[in-house]
């Protein structure tokens, strides 16, 4: 199979179609979102660090306030109305987040506090169970820190080894014509970024799931950047964990899934002890209960869950085929704009990229770049964006990224483009 050829992520609804659904008013879902509204250093907010959190609609804001306001209870403890109607809502949100995912069911759903425990439980729960010395573990050089260092500790722990599926460069796509000498034994686990989010690569998730699946491998997609953005299906991407956390597709902060092949889960032991995961306790021994509560210890966010599935409402009476299009579009409208920009770069694939788009103005250091467009009301994400392997990879230290959602527009994108004129001349570009 030529992997390359399945790098294209889905296309955009065409809305010739006779049995498209009609355009979304990209303009009045903005009365949604209480916060673009306000000012930032006395200029209209410009909020472009979607990759970093999303804004939450009212209907996400209210939920939660409703929770508290009027069913705030424990659950799976207490026999009392208050704790069955916390427990109802709280498995309800998981059955939502199951729906959401196309998951088998809503057993196959873990709450954890978002991408990176959950990555962090397979590491420890999976990798206690399946890791031995001499196995090995293939990453890609475009992962994010929350990817990569839970494998940096389970190697470690079990004696394995981590091997890299190399970026071909600028460009950032991941070198297929690698995968088939890198996808062999010893390597146990394969676990990758759907959407890089320095790059805005778009991987071929299901191709790489299916070429680990013939070999035995496991795999882990890393969904932070997809889950709010485009259709994510567990059983169409045929892989074993999915990642992903609940701020980035406009619910809380603190919230965030686990989606696990069942059969996996029920092999791997607990990671975390405590309340509500035993079905029995002795002073030396203890049963454990069954997926998922085996893996939820403690008390766990019920207001995030519920605020969490809300948001996914929010999101899919919108339709993620759409946010995609609208992300896309805005993201090659900013491309185009940046590159008429003299002395700027721009990293990432030169189309089909997901609404992230990384540059460097100059010789400017990218803090300084975002540092100057706040004082714009223009919010932009300047650093290594966790992404540190990858930076030394392309020789850089940093950049500076725009990232989109849908509730951005393309004059958003005409005001990051001037203000980066500005910021140029500031600094004394011609
Ligand atoms: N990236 C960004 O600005 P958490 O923090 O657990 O919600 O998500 C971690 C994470 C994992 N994978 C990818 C691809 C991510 O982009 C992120 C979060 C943010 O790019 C914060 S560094």
């Amino acid at each position: 199979m030529n992997l390359h050829q399945t790098q294209t992520p889905p296309s955009a609804p065409s809305s010739a179609s006779p049995s498209a659904p009609p355009p979304v008013d990209w303009e009045a879902l903005r009365a949604d979102f209480p916060i673009l509204d306000r000012q930032v250093n006395g200029r209209p907010l410009v909020y472009l660090d979607n990759a970093a959190t999303s804004q939450k609609p009212l209907a996400v804001i209210e939920a939660i306030e409703r929770y508290y306001r009027s069913d705030n209870a424990n659950v799976h403890r207490g026999f009392h109305e208050l704790s069955n109607r916390a427990t109802a809502a709280y498995e309800g949100a998981r059955a939502r987040v199951a729906r959401f995912l196309n998951a088998r069911g809503p057993d196959e759903i873990i709450w954890t506090r978002g991408t990176t425990e959950s990555i962090n439980l397979v590491a420890n729960a999976w990798g206690a169970a399946n890791l031995r010395p001499g196995d090995s573990i293939l990453l890609t050089e475009m992962e994010h820190h929350s990817n990569l260092v839970p494998w940096q500790l389970a190697a470690r722990r079990a004696g394995a080894r981590l091997v890299y599926l190399p970026v071909t460069g600028d460009d950032g796509l991941l070198d297929l014509r690698r995968l088939d000498a890198l996808l062999v034994p010893p390597v146990k686990l394969f676990a990758f970024t759907h959407v890089s989010n320095t790059l805005g690569t778009v991987n071929p998730v299901s191709a790489l799931c299916a070429h680990a699946r013939e070999r035995g491998i496991v795999t882990v997609v890393d969904a932070a950047q997809s889950a709010g953005h485009l259709p994510v299906d567990v059983q169409a991407i045929g892989c074993d964990f999915l990642a992903f956390s609940g701020h980035k597709i406009c619910g809380p902060t603190g919230i965030g899934a686990l989606c696990g092949r069942r059969e996996l889960l029920d092999q791997m032991p607990p990671w975390q002890g405590g309340g509500d995961m035993i079905s029995s306790v002795d002073f030396f021994e203890s049963q454990w209960d069954a997926v998922p509560h085996k893996f939820e210890a403690g008390t766990p966010n019920i207001a995030g869950a519920i605020g969490m599935a809300a948001a996914i409402d929010y999101i899919e009476a919108i339709g993620r085929d759409h946010i995609f299009a609208h992300d896309q579009e805005l993201a090659a409208y900013a491309v185009t704009g940046l590159r008429e920009i003299p002395g700027l770069r721009l990293f990432g694939p030169p189309e089909h990229r997901a609404g992230v788009v990384s540059f460097l103005l100059d010789d400017i250091h990218a803090h300084d770049v975002v540092t100057v467009a706040d004082r714009f009301g223009v919010a932009l994400r300047g650093g290594h964006h966790c992404n540190q392997p990858l930076m030394r990879k392309l020789g850089i230290v940093s950049t500076a990224r725009a990232s989109f959602y849908f509730y951005n527009t393309a004059a958003e994108v005409d005001r990051l483009i001037e203000v980066l004129l500005e910021i140029r001349k500031f600094f004394g570009g011609a």
